[in-house]
């Protein structure tokens, strides 16, 4: 066995004698069984908000019986790794963009295609309904239990070269994208080189100039201080990518039925709470960003990137190709 697979498993034992240990001790009322959930953002980012608002819901629905400790910050890895530590059950949740998610499950890259949803409102309705449900529930064969959705807005390119004002401008520029084959697709739909990469070493490669820039919403440009290092910001709104938060089924296997439906609500009913943060975020950012003195394009219209990006449509499987209808139909 490589030494890698045997300290995985040394954590994942001693992980689950801990478990063991804390559930045996709460049914006696004493000490109160602790989860761990792994977000990447800092403590004040509106998705780690919302998931101190999850871990709120539970501990009090629960009278404190289930305790949820937020780790934000990339503390306990970046977010492939954390999902793949979720999936051996090593960390018991974590809130993550459904892009590197995809390469667990591959289907939520329909999801996520680029120009897909005609507005935000949109992507609510689709997510709230039937085929957001299915999504969610779809994940437990790859070891996760789909929990609920929170914002991300839009996300479009940023750069230290130039400004990108048409899709020929984006030729021969290296854009990280993250660990995702779709966003690699994406980017290279578009004539410019994809560079997959840990988000929390993207700073220093623009900085370095390793990397001419990346692509992601107004509040991880700002919150991350890309801004600083990539002056040109093209509003051209490629992908919604929805968040997603994800509990290990290994954890979820060993909880009563009630518990389980506690963690489900509860995450469900953070969800309205994250996407007002998000609304009040993104208008900080963006004047931040602007009050920085960055020079911001807005598309007037993106008919020639979608036009670009149609390949990565048409590279769907059948099954893909009619999940999209049938989010093109929603609100239709
Ligand atoms: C952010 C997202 C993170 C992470 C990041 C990235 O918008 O909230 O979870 O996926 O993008 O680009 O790596």
């Amino acid at each position: 066995m490589k030494k890698g697979m045997l300290v995985l498993l040394m954590v994942v034992l001693a992980a689950s004698f801990c478990w063991a240990a804390g559930s045996a001790e709460s049914t006696a009322g004493s000490s109160p069984i602790v989860l761990r959930l792994a977000e990447t953002h800092p403590a004040d980012y509106p998705t780690t908000r919302g998931d101190f608002e999850f871990a709120r819901l539970v501990e009090e629905r629960s009278n404190g019986r289930i305790k949820i400790e937020v780790y934000p910050g990339s503390q306990l890895g970046e977010e492939r790794a954390v999902i793949e530590q979720v999936q051996f059950g090593a960390i018991d949740f974590t809130r993550v963009s459904i892009s590197p998610l995809a390469a667990f499950a591959p289907d939520f890259n329909a999801l996520q295609m680029p120009y897909l949803y005609r507005s935000p409102a949109h992507m609510w309705e689709v997510l709230n309904s039937s085929i957001g449900d299915e999504f969610l529930g779809s994940l437990e064969p790859a070891g996760f239990v789909g929990l609920s959705w929170f914002d991300s807005g839009a996300r479009s390119f940023y750069n230290s070269v130039r400004p990108i004002k048409s899709v020929a401008d984006l030729a021969g520029l290296k854009i990280r994208v993250q660990e995702s084959a779709l966003m690699v697709g994406l980017v290279e739909a578009l004539g410019a080189v994809a560079t997959p990469m840990p988000f929390g070493e993207v700073y220093s490669a623009i900085q370095t100039g390793v990397i001419d820039g990346a692509e992601n919403n107004w509040p991880s440009y700002y919150s991350t201080s890309h801004y600083e290092v990539a002056n040109y910001f093209t509003l051209d709104e490629h992908t919604r990518v929805p968040e997603i938060t994800i509990a290990s089924k290994i954890t979820m296997d060993k909880l009563s039925a009630a518990d389980q439906a506690l963690i489900k609500q509860a995450a469900k009913d953070s969800m309205a709470f994250q996407i007002k943060a998000w609304a009040d975020y993104e208008k900080v950012a963006e004047q931040a960003v602007v009050a920085n003195g960055n020079e911001i394009y807005r598309l007037p219209d993106n008919a020639a990137f979608q036009a670009a990006m149609q390949p990565l449509y048409d590279a769907l499987s059948a099954d893909l190709k009619a999940v999209v209808a049938k989010i093109r139909a929603v609100g239709k």
